[in-house]
Order: C-alpha cells, then structure tokens, then sequence
C-alpha cells in the first residue's frame, strides 16, 4: 500500500511538472502571436521611427510609379481627400480632367465652406490616414510599419524639421512645392509657431468644440505654412504646382484640393490624430457620440491594402472609432472609461453686438458694452466674420488685455482660413448650403470659442504683419451661456 502510494504521488509529481511545462510553452506561444497586433506610431525623428520612415519612401516610390487608376497609388489616395475642379491637359492623371471625372471615394475630406461636416474633420482623417498606413504596411513590406508622426508643437526645434527623407530631393517623400525654408533644413518657425501652441485647445471640454478649434490651429495653421509659410499673401511665392500644371502661390499642403499629394500631409494628420486622443485620454476629452457622428450625412469609403473597397455605416466607424489597432508612443488610442459629461443644450444669448468693424493694422479692439450676468463659469463666444477675398495668416482673440499671450486666461483662440477658399462644385450639399453669405453678399464664417465667463468684454483681434487682413470684418459677436 505505501509501495502503491509513493508511486501514485511521483505519477502526480511528474504530471504536474509536464503540465506545467506545456501550459508555459502554449502562454508563450500565444505571447508571440497575440490575436490582435498593435502598431506603434513613432515620433518621426526618433530613432525607433527611422525603419518606418525609410519604408514609407519604399512604398511611396511603388505608388508613385502606379497609374491613378489603381486605388494602391499614389495619385488614387491624395485624390481621395481632394482633386483640383479642373487640370487641362493633365500630365499626371490622364482620365481626369474635371471633377465629373472622379472615381470612387475621391473628393471626399471635410473641410468644404458649408463647414456643417466640419463635425466629421477628426473622424474621417482618422479612417482616411489609417487605411493609407494598411497599404504602406503592405507595399512596403514592413510588416509592424506605423505612420510616423510630425511633433510640431513640443517646441522642440529638432523636431520641428522636416525630417531628412522628407526633404532628400531623391526620395519619394521629397516635394519641392512647398514652403522651401522647411525643405532647405530649418525648422518651423516665426509666427507660426504663436499657432503651435496648444495650451488652451486641452482646456476644451466639447467634443465639438475641440473639433473645431483643432481644425484652425494647429491643424489649418500647419496646413498654411508648408503651403506658404508665415507671410503668403505678400504674393511673392510661386511654385510650379505638379498637380495642377499651372504656376500658384500655394504651396501643395496651402491648398485643400492638393493637400493630399505630398506625403508630409500624411505624417501632419498623424500628429493631429495624437493629440486628438491625447485631448480624448485628458480629464477634459470627450468622446464624440454616435448622435452627433450620425447627425450630419458624410461618405467613409476608403481602400484596404489589396485594393479592396471599403465603405462604412456610421455605427461601423464608430465601433472602431476608439479601439484602432494603433498606439501612439506616448499615446495609448481607447476610448473613455468616464461616461461623457451630460450638459444642458438650452445655450441662449448672454450679450450680443453687431460691430461690422473691418480689422485694420495689427490690431483691431471692439467692445461689447453690455454687461453679461450669469452664474456659469464658462462662456461660449461666438465671432461672425465676413469676407470678400479670402484672408491669410493667423489671426488671434483676446479678451480685456493688449497684450499677447497664448498661455493667458485672456487668450480666447485662432481664426485662420485654411478650406475657405474651397467649394464644392458639381458635388450636391450634403447638408445645408455650400456658401453661407451675409445679407450684403460676404462669405460669412463663424468661429466659435469656449471662455471663461467675464464681466466685461473689450475684444482684440490681432495679424502679426497686419498687412494681410484683406477685407475681414468682425460683423457680430455673441457671447452665450454654456
Ligand atoms: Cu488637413
């Protein structure tokens, strides 16, 4: 019986000891191959990024050399955020020649006058970078490749160069039609960089606001500067754009319908991306809701890394929306374990005056005389202005001080105007009209801020050169409750 028994227990011993064996070699298999890999998108100058830049180049030279036919190329994908209305005789892309030309998913991004799928800005780019990242995994052969992104707003002169192989004028990441300081090595700098700073954007608690905020500065602040860098409407820039065969003071990032063709776009939205889900991660972010993501119709078609189309519902985006298979390097991509913030819908008018003041010089002040009395912390301030040429440059809001400080409580936000010059012909308003114009035939834009509340309000508006102001009129402001 004690035979029996030493023997039964050494039996035990040894299947315990291989069982443990085997569930230690089935932990570190499944180790190896997680069901869901996770991509790392990298700061572009580190140098954990450098293979995943290099093998952007690869896959940009594979798309460069395919027809614009096929979805896989270069072409195919910038067109997808926008193409010129019309290229005469056109030596890239011989099937188009105007917009009735366009083939499946092209002309697509959010930023159109009618500014009522603006909504959809932070979104759409998120799917719309996110499938370009599948293909480059796929062409270039970099199996655990991720969209570098471009940190210009840490201040950081390094990292506010262009990266090398995006300014080597035998990479396919090179493109001389942009702003050429950037190309020759120096970094983002002047007044722009007033534009990067991004303190009072991460005060926002509004999924909307924030959104919109975000697609003036840095976002169209960026796009601005590559297109024209600090100064554009001096008009003495010229490029010879390759998209639209034609001499142009833009730049390609400067101008919506050419934006998509150079690759620093690309890396640019990345970034816009990170700190969209760093604002999400923030004690302020929000999440957009399925309601407000629904509440304006807006197309998400895009191509898979074999060509494939790809089209989703509105719930469909929003189920991938904040688990993508992406992190950022210092950015985990999740979507919010704090329900969103239920706020009260009922806004009205607190104050409201209608200057109709033209922005003359640097510095323009307008005054609102009455008083607002409300108990809320936070305001929200909404500027009307109009426009007969589209404006240029950077313009910034201050509340009761002269002087300038983005870090100040009195810094209200930028208006800037990247898109404005931009309609939507031959494409039928998804929602709204394309063009809202004042009663006296101005193209009319709004800007909307969050503040905190105040008793007085004595407004200045600021153009660091004040020379590019054009025919910008302040035609009313309304301060609301929030
Ligand atoms: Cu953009």
């Amino acid at each position: 019986m004690d035979i029996y028994n030493k023997k039964y227990k050494k039996i035990m011993k040894i299947i315990k000891f291989l069982s443990l064996i085997f569930g230690l070699i089935i932990f570190t298999s499944c180790d190896d191959k997680p069901d869901t890999q996770r991509f790392v998108r990298k700061e572009i100058h580190s140098p954990e990024a450098l293979e995943d830049v290099k093998a952007m180049n690869r896959a940009l030279e594979i798309m460069r050399a395919r027809g614009c036919q096929d979805p896989l190329s270069w072409y195919y994908q910038g067109a997808i955020h926008w193409v010129p209305d019309t290229i005469e005789n056109n030596q890239l892309c011989d099937s188009y020649q105007n917009f009735n030309d366009s083939k499946e998913a092209w002309r697509n991004c959010t930023h159109t006058k009618s500014k009522q799928e603006e909504i959809h800005f932070l979104v759409w780019h998120r799917m719309y970078i996110w499938h370009f990242e599948k293909i480059v995994r796929k062409l270039s052969g970099k199996k655990d490749f991720a969209l570098p992104y471009w940190d210009y707003t840490s201040g950081d002169k390094t990292k506010m160069s262009l990266h090398p192989l995006f300014r080597s004028n035998n990479s396919s990441l090179y493109e001389y039609c942009r702003f050429d300081s950037i190309n020759k090595g120096f970094p983002i700098e002047g007044e722009i960089e007033r534009a990067l700073d991004i303190t009072k954007l991460m005060t926002y608690d509004d999924y909307q606001l924030f959104n919109k905020n975000m697609d003036r500065a840095p976002h169209g602040a960026i796009h601005d500067y590559i297109g024209h860098g600090n100064d554009y409407n001096d008009g003495k820039l010229w490029f010879d754009n390759p998209i639209t065969g034609k001499k142009s003071h833009d730049g390609l990032m400067g101008w919506v319908p050419t934006a998509g063709f150079d690759p620093i776009f690309w890396t640019h939205h990345s970034n816009i991306d990170r700190i969209w889900q760093k604002w999400t991660n923030s004690d302020n972010g929000q999440m957009i809701t399925l309601e407000l993501l629904k509440s304006v119709e807006w197309s998400y078609v895009f191509f898979d890394e074999n060509g494939k189309k790809v089209k989703y519902t509105p719930e469909q985006v929003y189920k991938i929306l904040y688990s993508m298979d992406y992190d950022y390097d210092d950015t985990k991509v999740q979507s919010k374990s704090k329900s969103n913030l239920v706020k009260s819908k009922s806004q009205h008018v607190l104050t409201q005056s209608s200057p109709k003041k033209l922005l003359a010089g640097k510095n323009t002040v307008v005054n609102l005389s009455k008083v607002s009395k409300t108990k809320s912390k936070n305001v929200i301030i909404e500027v009307e202005a109009s426009y007969q040429n589209v404006p240029s440059g950077i313009y910034e809001v201050y509340v009761n001080t002269k002087k300038r400080n983005t870090k100040s409580k009195n810094f209200v936000g930028f208006m800037s105007f990247f898109g404005e010059d931009h309609a939507m012909p031959g494409k039928s308003c998804k929602s709204g009209c394309c063009k809202p114009v004042t009663a006296d035939g101005r193209t009319k834009i709004v800007f909307t801020f969050q503040h905190p509340n105040s008793q007085s309000w004595n407004f200045h508006f600021y153009n660091h050169n004040g020379h590019s102001t054009g025919d910008l009129r302040i035609d009313k402001i309304r301060i609301k409750s929030n």
